[in-house]
């Protein structure tokens, strides 16, 4: 029954996988394969994130940006930015982006897009949708309490949850990023947390991915 056991991946799995994939490409493009440089990172955004990158005025913003998160996980300021970095900066834009389609009135949630979105872009809205739904089940619509949280794990993140030995996975992982952000462990996750979750779990993914191909 070989074929039961390859459940295709879900939406939030192939969006992790993807923004992954699209680190892995520009970190590796010179020197450190594992970092990016100011270049790199200055292609990265200019390319995958072009419509942020252009709405700004501030035309030393990238440096600024680079800046902000470098050193922000080993608090080496090296001018070399890492995965969990770099997921902080793509989190901090994602955590702006929840909250303006919060402000949104459904009816304007969907502009037409004037240019195509790229991966990138296509990536994070999804796992702000992603987090959106379930948190919107029922009480608080930007909280996800541990009903809503479980409901995702299980249907989301499946195969990462059904490998999981401790029954107790999913009350743990929550009550590890519950307060990471507002000090208050109120049993909900707020998308910053959520994204707190999700990026560690992304981080070990990725280290998983390298390792994969120094062999
Ligand atoms: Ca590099
Ligand atoms: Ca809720
Ligand atoms: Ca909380």
């Amino acid at each position: 029954m070989a074929h039961m056991n390859k459940i295709p991946p879900s939406e939030m799995e192939r969006s992790m996988e993807k923004i992954i994939t699209i680190f892995q490409r520009y970190a590796d493009k010179e020197g450190n394969q594992a970092t990016m440089n100011s270049k790199e990172f200055e292609t990265f955004m200019n390319t995958e994130l072009g419509s942020f990158t252009k709405n700004q005025k501030d035309p030393q913003i990238l440096k600024k940006i680079m800046k902000s998160v470098d050193g922000g996980v080993d608090g080496k300021q090296d001018g070399e930015i890492d995965f969990q970095e770099f997921l902080n900066l793509i989190g901090g834009i994602m955590v702006a982006c929840n909250d303006a389609l919060l402000k949104c009135p459904p009816s304007k949630q969907h502009p037409a897009p004037t240019v195509k979105p790229t991966d990138m872009e296509c990536a994070m809205e999804s796992i702000v949708r992603v987090f959106q739904h379930y948190a919107g089940k029922k009480g608080e619509n930007d909280q996800m309490d541990y009903t809503e949280f479980e409901a995702f794990m299980r249907t989301e993140l499946k195969s990462f949850t059904d490998n999981q030995k401790d029954p107790n996975i999913i009350r743990k992982l929550m009550e590890s990023v519950d307060g990471s952000t507002d000090g208050r462990q109120d049993r909900k996750l707020n998308f910053q947390e959520f994204m707190n979750l999700i990026g560690g779990l992304m981080v070990a993914c990725h280290c998983a991915f390298v390792s994969q191909f120094k062999k």
